[in-house]
């Protein structure tokens, strides 16, 4: 008679490298049963996508491809019935880590600039590359150039990029001259047993120095306005040769002051050969002395 139900024989769990082929055997589940047969003859099941169970033989097998990226661990229900009686445990199952992602970099290429003159071993720019593979050698990544470079290196920890010697700006004579631009390959390798790496196009131009810095001609202007003055009325007007740095730099003026009272302005006066405007500082609303008596504006180039 069927008194005695069936007992696991212990508790399960095991781990299985994710890149397991459907059907390898993962664990055996096994019961005893006090009974004789056929009472103490007991069915498996489970209730999974990724796994199957022999029905009779109590073996867990793969059934789907795993992936630890998406989980790293099963808990599965397991049911034992030997046609009366049905006893269940959990069986864990943990997904080891295989080196199965390449190193990835943040962007698909990037662009970096250095300034002609500057020293050697002047930090370029950084590159950056991720792994998806579980912490520790699958997903410890490390840099280097995909060819030998005289010009340029890469730091194998930070991925930051230096320049190997120091560089002069060539007049370009054409509008597509490429003399000023180099193009590098940067490898990204993690240090897995079988190491994948990927690899991404760096651009680095070099652009010419700016050997004149614009600069003021006093630290500070101190310019008295009438309290009558009229809107419209200009207050300020920056030197020529100012205005002619300003203009070969590609600065622009900010005006980081009161912008509602003052305005930064340039208009149109053929006065210099090259430059056809002249930065000035135009009055835009009437000036009422009763709230203040002193105004600061900021011009920077
Ligand atoms: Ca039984
Ligand atoms: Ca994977
Ligand atoms: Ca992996
Ligand atoms: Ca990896």
């Amino acid at each position: 008679m069927n008194d005695n139900p069936p007992k696991f024989s212990g508790l399960f769990s095991t781990g299985i490298p994710e890149n397991a082929p459907i059907g390898q055997s993962v664990i055996r589940i096994t019961c005893t049963d006090q009974d004789i047969q056929p009472n103490n003859i007991i069915t498996y099941s489970i209730n999974s996508n990724e796994f199957e169970i022999g029905r009779s033989s109590g073996e867990i097998t793969v059934k789907h491809h795993l992936d630890r990226e998406l989980k790293d661990s099963y808990t599965l229900r397991v049911y034992a019935n030997d046609g009366s009686f049905q006893a269940e445990t959990d069986v864990v199952i943990d997904i080891l880590d295989v080196n199965d992602n390449a190193p990835s970099f943040t962007q698909g290429s990037y662009t970096f600039s250095l300034v002609e003159q500057e020293p050697s071993g002047t930090y370029i720019g950084n590159i950056h590359a991720t792994d998806r593979d579980i912490s520790g050698p699958n997903s410890v990544v490390y840099y280097r150039l995909g060819e030998a470079s005289e010009f340029f290196k890469v730091d194998a920890q930070t991925g930051n990029v230096t320049s190997r010697m120091v560089f002069t700006y060539r007049n370009v004579t054409f509008v597509g001259f490429s003399e000023n631009i180099y193009h590098i390959n940067i490898l990204a390798i993690d240090q897995g047993d079988s190491p994948l790496q990927n690899k991404v196009p760096v651009t680095i131009e070099i652009k010419p120095a700016n050997k004149h810095p614009p600069q003021f001609d006093q630290p500070e202007y101190s310019v008295p306005v009438a309290e009558d003055a009229v809107i419209g009325q200009t207050i300020f007007q920056l030197n020529a040769r100012l205005v002619m740095l300003m203009k070969c730099f590609g600065n622009k003026l900010k005006n980081m002051g009161k912008s509602d009272i003052f305005r930064i302005s340039h208009y149109k006066k053929s006065v210099f050969c090259y430059f056809s405007v002249i930065w000035t500082l135009v009055l835009m609303l009437k000036l009422n002395t009763t709230s203040w008596m002193v105004m600061e504006l900021l011009i920077s180039a």
